[in-house]
């Protein structure tokens, strides 16, 4: 009983550490590192709340003609699904209100505009956050965003369990192309639609622990995940589209796609000893087929929960955050064994300078 209310106190406390400003950058996170005993035994004799439920709530194809009501609506019953199996956090794919658009070209600002979010909540958006306050769900999931200078971003957000938003990340890397391109298959224009994301790859302190996100093509960068490891990271939720062909192999198919996908997901937890949540919008989109392989890696790389669908399901694995110490204190611990004087091109060099004759 005692112990109970102890937990429950904590998950409160950090209710309020919750609230800080994600824009903030003088965030304490980027100062802390893992050298220090109290910051590995900070939740010594707790570690119940250690411990999340997450769900990974993969979604099927959504068509360009559904609406965002549609898409909430069943992004709600897997909160439903999420709540009946104890999950704590809900995780959902990259651009979840609706279709995967980059893929098509339009040249009308207005009409690009129409795939856009200027708030959140907003009136459509807002029931999916009332359902996950009435469950203590945190949720995280993708959209695009317009700001009020009128930027557009591809973007993420994660809630804590009180539906407040906490954190947000915009997409970095950016795949495709701004142009009409005649020789791919089809389109990826997300060069064209979305600005490179501005806030970094920030880490927030929230539900006990350190959570960081990044979208898609993201995790296909290994700099992604170190980013954030260095930041003490033990949760990197990631969203994605990805087609199951590629549009300039057409040899490329939907195994070595989601192998690929896999073997991103399961070296990035690796390398940084952290959970690493995957989730697929997936199946037959206005014709197109999307990957499914949703799954959550452990911070050792394997992979603990994975999708079998190319539709709407949830999977679910019991997180432990705790997990990720030993290798933040031993093989990863990355204070001890980085060679930074090394690393020099990976900041000051983007593609590749051969060396000389
Ligand atoms: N959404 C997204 O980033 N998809 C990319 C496809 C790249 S093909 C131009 C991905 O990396 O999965």
């Amino acid at each position: 009983m005692m112990v109970n209310s102890l937990v429950k106190w904590l998950v409160n406390l950090s209710g309020i550490v919750e609230g800080e400003d994600f824009t903030n950058p003088a965030c304490p996170l980027v100062r802390r590192g893992w050298g220090s005993r109290s910051d590995l035994n900070r939740f010594e004799g707790v570690t119940d709340m250690r411990k999340i439920v997450v769900g990974g709530a993969q979604m099927g194809a959504i068509q360009k003609a559904d609406t965002r009501a549609q898409a909430i609506d069943r992004m709600i019953v897997l909160l439903d699904e999420a709540k009946t199996l104890g999950c704590t956090l809900a995780v959902f794919p990259e651009l979840a209100l609706t279709t995967f658009f980059p893929r098509w070209y339009m040249e009308d600002q207005a009409e690009i505009d129409t795939w856009f979010e200027r708030e959140m909540p907003g009136p459509e958006t807002q029931p999916l956050f009332d359902r996950a306050k009435q469950y203590g769900i945190a949720i995280s999931f993708g959209y695009a965003e317009l700001t009020p200078e009128g930027l557009h971003y591809n973007t993420s957000i994660l809630t804590d369990r009180k539906a407040n938003i906490v954190g947000k990340y915009r997409k970095i890397h950016l795949p495709g192309h701004s142009e009409f391109d005649e020789e791919r298959d089809f389109q990826h224009l997300e060069k064209r639609y979305f600005l490179p994301g501005d806030l970094g790859f920030p880490v927030y302190r929230t539900l006990g622990g350190l959570f960081g996100m990044c979208i898609c093509n993201d995790r296909r960068w290994p700099e992604t995940y170190r980013v954030m490891g260095l930041q003490g990271v033990e949760m990197v939720m990631l969203g994605y589209n990805t087609p199951s062909v590629n549009s300039q192999k057409p040899g490329e198919g939907s195994a070595d796609r989601l192998f690929h996908s896999k073997l991103v997901m399961q070296s990035g937890a690796y390398q940084n000893s952290s959970w690493v949540v995957g989730v697929a919008k997936a199946g037959l989109e206005d014709g197109f087929p999307l990957i499914g392989g949703s799954l959550i890696a452990n911070p050792d790389g394997k992979v603990v929960a994975e999708a079998t669908t190319e539709g709407d399901e949830l999977i679910v694995h019991e997180c432990d955050l705790d997990d990720c110490t030993f290798g933040k204190k031993t093989i990863f611990d990355f204070a001890r064994h980085r060679r930074v004087e090394h690393y020099e091109r990976i900041t000051k060099q983007t593609g590749v300078q051969l060396p000389p004759l």
